[in-house]
């Protein structure tokens, strides 16, 4: 297991250096809640999820839903380490005509099961996922993985009470809990906490960890897969931009890109000298 956690730490550093080249690039496109979520990202990619890049379509896959879509960059960075789509092609993001938009768009990219950047409505589309799939026998989970600012969308809760209702413990959301959105502090703009408590409130099993920490996430996927009768929300207490200290915890990095400045020490941080 050991050595599981680190591989999956080594992946999730180099996913990382992928991400800020990818958003140096592009010149475009959201850093902090990246670099944030890239853990449980990878944890899921290449621990938890059953898939197949050679069959993005493949019956027996389990689902992904990136419902704060704007965090784009770390699932197309994870798909393309996957084998959905060329390395190269991550250079492409965001440019006219490619099929790596700023947010995920299921007819563009292999892999992407759902369109989603409108925050609030990707735990919606988890739910019908998650529950299409029980009416019809199969084993397949369902994972989506929400902002803690996306929170505040009230359509959250009512897709929190639809799941809890319908016993869909095929279903696992993720909460990228960095404590910043946009406009600053998540408890500033609208306060959500304690997030815990309202999943558990709706009927969740609720389980907290440190979103960094590769095993911690691993045994919560693991924790949540073999809960039954209720969903799952795993509680990631995160940082946003973590693992770059120029953009740690600063909310103008949400949707800032690299600088040429900036490049050389971020990818310094990262390990990474090319
Ligand atoms: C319905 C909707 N309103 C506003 C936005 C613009 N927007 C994009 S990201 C963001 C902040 C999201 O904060 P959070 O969910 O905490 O994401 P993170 O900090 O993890 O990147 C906002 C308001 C949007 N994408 N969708």
């Amino acid at each position: 297991m050991k050595e599981k956690i680190a591989d999956l730490e080594e992946k999730a550093r180099r996913l990382r250096v992928a991400i800020v080249k990818t958003l140096h690039k592009s010149q475009s496109g959201h850093t902090g809640g990246s670099l944030s979520a890239i853990d449980m990202v990878c944890a899921l990619y290449f621990h938890k999820m059953r898939h197949n890049p050679a069959d993005p379509a493949w019956e027996g896959r389990d689902r992904f839903v990136l419902s704060k879509g704007h965090a784009a960059p770390a699932l197309y960075v994870a798909l393309a380490e996957c084998g959905y789509f060329p390395a190269e092609d991550l250079m492409m993001l965001r440019r006219l005509g490619s099929h790596l938009q700023g947010h995920p768009d299921s007819k563009g990219t292999p892999g992407v099961d759902v369109c989603t950047g409108s925050l609030g409505q990707g735990l919606s589309m988890a739910n019908g996922m998650a529950l299409g799939l029980k009416l019809d026998g199969k084993e397949n989970r369902v994972y989506a993985v929400l902002g803690d600012g996306e929170l505040q969308e009230g359509q959250v809760w009512e897709a929190a009470m639809a799941a809890a209702h319908y016993k869909s413990d095929n279903l696992c959301a993720l909460i990228d809990s960095n404590g910043l959105q946009i406009d600053g502090d998540v408890s500033k703009v609208m306060n959500v906490s304690s997030i815990s408590d309202k999943f558990r409130a709706f009927g969740w099993n609720v389980i907290d960890i440190d979103g960094h920490d590769m095993g911690q996430i691993i045994a919560a996927l693991d924790q949540a897969e073999a809960h039954k009768g209720a969903p799952t929300a795993i509680v990631a207490k995160t940082v946003k931009g973590k693992g770059v200290h120029l953009f740690e915890n600063k909310a103008s990095y949400h949707g800032v890109t690299p600088n040429d400045d900036e490049l050389p020490e971020a990818l310094r941080c990262l390990g990474c000298c090319d």
